[in-house]
């Protein structure tokens, strides 16, 4: 018998499909969160069969469990822990660990991709096009790089997963990864995606306008309030507003901030183990502390959201030579402008500040963070410089 506790996201439960396809009825699958992992080996070394082989994909046991493990392996017992995350990295110090982030080709890895090599280095599973393109599917969704690569069929593939349960998701992949010679959606999922990509539409346009922005330590984040969809949000809202160098987002009821961030610069692992969480440097979450409460909730509550910048502008335009007109919620303006070549400055209210920057964007950073200006519409820059007008007009009069 086989035994897979993994984690209960797109990349767990792929190593679930994968063992069932393998293992058929010789296997027994649980899913897990994070949280609930510990409990689910301390319920297999009481209760299980010793001869049961464990595999545990996508998630990584404390202290305890990892010693409890190890001699469950040094009895001989058979464990075998597959996962991708940096944290779990000390893993590869025992046989039964193999944890990898990076494969040799620089190719991020996910748990599913891992468990895929794994079974077929061990003969375990015959391999076909339809599995190996299922599994880059869900690697590219659990490592982002579909995003980059503008794979919309991954984004759909989990989609499809949170619109169905588990069990129907499972099933739905074991038989369609049995049969076809490719992957694909059928007609009626391509339909009820389709609609919900418009209802994630509306709802990110919605929370953007719920974005406040705040100092954490080193860094600038932006908090927003949200019980799902946080991988479209994080990135959608990093994207908006790039100034922010994470997307911390909060999950009330269920007590837990997820980090996501769109930077190269930034780990937000790091963001999250400071409040004892883990994960990606992309993505990953810690649960909602005393700690992260007072920083993400208590001190952001009082915060007005940040203003979108205007779009369908044709006069005021960001980098334009000649200026671009911000204001905040004080009424304050802002024009930032090339004063010379590469020297760009911000006039506060008409007056020149005292820093300069190098290029339209850091000086479009720095006016972002510390004043939480937006770029007004065109029909605000016309007043502004109408005003401007009658002013030049004024000091000639004086002068003549
Ligand atoms: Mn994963």
């Amino acid at each position: 018998m086989y035994k897979l506790l993994s984690h209960n996201d797109l990349d767990g439960v792929g190593c679930g499909i994968l063992a069932k396809l393998a293992f058929g009825k010789q296997v027994r699958v649980r899913y897990n969160s994070v949280s609930s992992l510990d409990r689910e080996v301390e319920w297999f070394f009481e209760n299980d069969n010793k001869d049961t082989f464990l595999f545990i994909t996508d998630l990584s046991v404390n202290e305890e469990n990892e010693k409890r493990l190890d001699e469950f392996y040094q009895d001989g017992g058979k464990v075998q822990l597959l996962d991708h995350h940096k944290t779990s990295l000390h893993f590869n110090d025992y046989e039964w660990g193999h944890v990898v982030v990076e494969d040799e080709e620089g190719k991020l890895t996910s748990a599913t991709s891992l468990f895929y090599e794994y079974l077929m280095t061990q003969q375990l599973i015959e391999s076909s096009d339809a599995i190996a393109e299922f599994v880059e599917l869900v690697r590219q969704y659990d490592t982002w790089e579909w995003e980059k690569n503008d794979n919309h069929e991954a984004g759909r593939l989990n989609a499809l997963f949170f619109l169905v349960s588990i069990e129907e998701f499972e099933e739905k992949m074991i038989d369609r990864l049995k049969t076809s010679d490719h992957f694909s959606f059928d007609e009626f999922e391509k339909k009820i995606l389709d609609m919900e990509e418009n209802k994630i539409e509306r709802y990110i346009r919605r929370k953007r306008r719920e974005l406040v922005q705040t100092e954490v330590g080193d860094h600038f984040a932006g908090v927003v309030y949200a019980e799902s969809y946080h991988s479209e949000l994080g990135n959608e809202l990093g994207k908006e507003y790039p100034h922010l160098d994470y997307i911390a987002i909060l999950n009330i009821g269920g007590k837990r901030v997820g980090f996501r961030t769109i930077h190269d610069h930034i780990d937000v692992s790091e963001v999250a183990g400071h409040f004892g969480g883990g994960g990606h440097a992309k993505a990953s979450g810690c649960s909602l502390t005393k700690e992260a409460y007072k920083q993400f909730v208590v001190e952001t509550f009082h915060l007005e959201p940040l203003h979108e910048d205007a779009k369908r502008n044709r006069y005021n335009l960001k980098g334009a030579a000649f200026g671009s007109l911000y204001k905040n919620r004080k009424e304050e303006n802002f024009l930032i402008f090339e004063a010379n070549e590469d020297e760009w400055v911000i006039e506060k209210n008409k007056t020149k500040m005292e820093r300069t920057f190098s290029s339209f964007d850091k000086a479009e950073k720095f006016l972002k963070r510390n004043y939480a200006a937006w770029l007004v519409r065109d029909d605000a820059f016309v007043n502004y410089l109408m005003e401007e007008l009658r002013n030049a007009r004024r000091k000639l009069n004086e002068e003549y």
